[in-house]
């Protein structure tokens, strides 16, 4: 059996050849929500010219890659900016790993694809970048387990893995539990593998996992039979030992840590086990592991992803792709809103959903009938005053961007094709009248000097 970490060297992969300059067919409104204005791009895929859009979802720094299987069993990334124009060729970021393709985890981080899966006897996580157009694999991580479930975080160039199965030690089968270790984005061990908990009926599995400067906190669900599981975290120093078991939730609960927020406390989520249609919640812990609000209920949601400062989008259920946005209090913003700028089919699915720094939101899906399916993707990005260049900040170099909007708007329209003209006066409106005009000037030089 081939163990990863014992082939440290960079392996050049071929890139996909196929062609990134194929329009796709778009549709572009705008939405508010909140009352703040959003652009609502949406893409369809192109399967007469071979080219999809893929499927799950990694978005980061304004920018999302889709994960596809490729016709060569070769997982295919898809690059595109918050505008859904597609800045990268696809990618082949190497084989699809011999495992259920849901247990295939794939995050963009500080530049590099993550994939991180069990394998029949091994957990494997692998990094890949891109650079001149040549895509390196790094592997991370490679350890005999069976049955592996297995979590990862990433904070300031360490990455924290939750696993839970059997760990196989110098050739014999450890019991049961969940482990957890603290690596550089290299490989290298910070600390001892940990023991957290052992369960000889074989019965408790990792959930979740976070990191911050000194803890290391890893959450698991043990079931006690067929009719209860209970949820529990635990805090450890990344050397050790494992702290208490700290329940999360009454009976019967399932959950886990979802991540740390900027503010280190820790954000839960727990649903009765069973019952998705029973609803989702949510609570927040102290980092030191008091609970400090919730369980907030949100009813039946399905998908759930937080960004650092505790605010959050979820789905909710039904023949329509349907998204809300809670703030960082937990509030909700405005009514629920969909993906679809529009579909001729009756039918939608989510496949895919993420959440980025910039506040974009990220939605691949599928609208179906009885005559066939269409796969769509699509970025809905929030509209920042003066922020002329659409990169989603105030900057200089809006300057020259906000000048021609509003010397010569048919010049403006040029040169940001991707931008919606129905946005320019949303963009350029620094005064609050609504429309762009010379009255925007010095609120917008105010604005680049000291800030919105
Ligand atoms: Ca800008
Ligand atoms: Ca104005």
């Amino acid at each position: 059996m081939p163990h990863l970490l014992s082939v440290r060297v960079c392996v050049p992969l071929t890139l996909a050849a196929l062609s990134c300059d194929v329009a796709f067919a778009q549709r572009q409104d705008i939405i508010f929500i909140g009352g703040r204005p959003y652009a609502r791009t949406q893409i369809q895929e192109d399967l007469s010219a071979a080219i999809g859009i893929g499927d799950w979802i990694t978005a980061a720094d304004g920018v999302c890659y889709t994960r596809w299987g490729g016709p060569a069993n070769n997982i295919i990334a898809y690059q595109f900016d918050r505008w859904l124009r597609r800045t990268a060729p696809p990618l082949d970021v190497g084989p699809i790993p011999e495992t259920s393709p849901l247990s295939i985890r794939f995050r963009y981080h500080a530049g590099h694809f993550w994939l991180w899966y069990p394998l029949s006897g091994m957990i494997e996580m692998r990094r890949v970048r891109v650079n001149d157009g040549a895509v390196y694999a790094f592997p991370v991580l490679g350890e005999f387990f069976v049955d592996g479930t297995i979590y990862a975080e990433f904070e300031r160039e360490r990455v924290a893995v939750a696993t839970s199965g059997h760990s196989i030690e110098s050739g014999d089968l450890g019991p049961w539990g969940v482990y957890a270790q603290v690596l550089t984005y290299d490989g290298v061990p910070l600390g001892p593998r940990l023991h957290m908990y052992s369960d000889f009926q074989e019965s408790v599995t990792a959930t979740g996992t976070a990191l911050d400067a000194d803890m290391l906190t890893v959450s698991h669900t043990r079931s006690l039979g067929s009719a209860d599981r209970r949820t529990a975290m635990q805090h450890t120093l990344p050397g050790g030992p494992a702290g208490p078991l700290l329940p999360i939730g009454g009976s019967n609960t399932s959950g886990g840590v979802l991540q740390r927020n900027l503010d280190s406390s820790l954000i839960v989520w727990t649903r009765v086990a069973n019952q998705q249609a029973a609803g989702l919640y949510l609570s927040r812990y102290t980092g030191s592991g008091a609970l400090a609000e919730g369980p907030v209920a949100l009813g039946p949601r399905y998908q759930l992803r937080a960004l650092a400062d505790g605010s959050f989008i979820t789905t909710l259920g039904g023949s329509q792709v349907q998204i809300e946005l809670y703030g960082p209090d937990w509030v909700v913003i405005g009514p629920s809103f969909g993906s679809a700028v529009g579909t001729t089919r009756a039918i939608q699915e989510l496949r895919g959903l993420d959440f980025s720094e910039d506040g974009t939101i990220w939605v691949s899906w599928l609208a179906r009938d009885g005559f066939g399916a269409d796969y769509y993707l699509t970025a809905i990005t929030p509209l920042t005053p003066g922020d002329l260049d659409g990169d989603g900040r105030l900057t200089n170099f809006d300057i020259d961007p906000f000048v021609l909007a509003l010397t010569n708007r048919e010049a403006y329209i040029a040169a940001f094709p991707h931008i919606p003209p129905e946005a320019i006066d949303i963009l350029g409106d620094l005064n609050g009248d609504g429309v762009l005009t010379n009255f925007d000037i010095d609120p917008f030089v105010d604005a680049l000097v000291n800030g919105p």
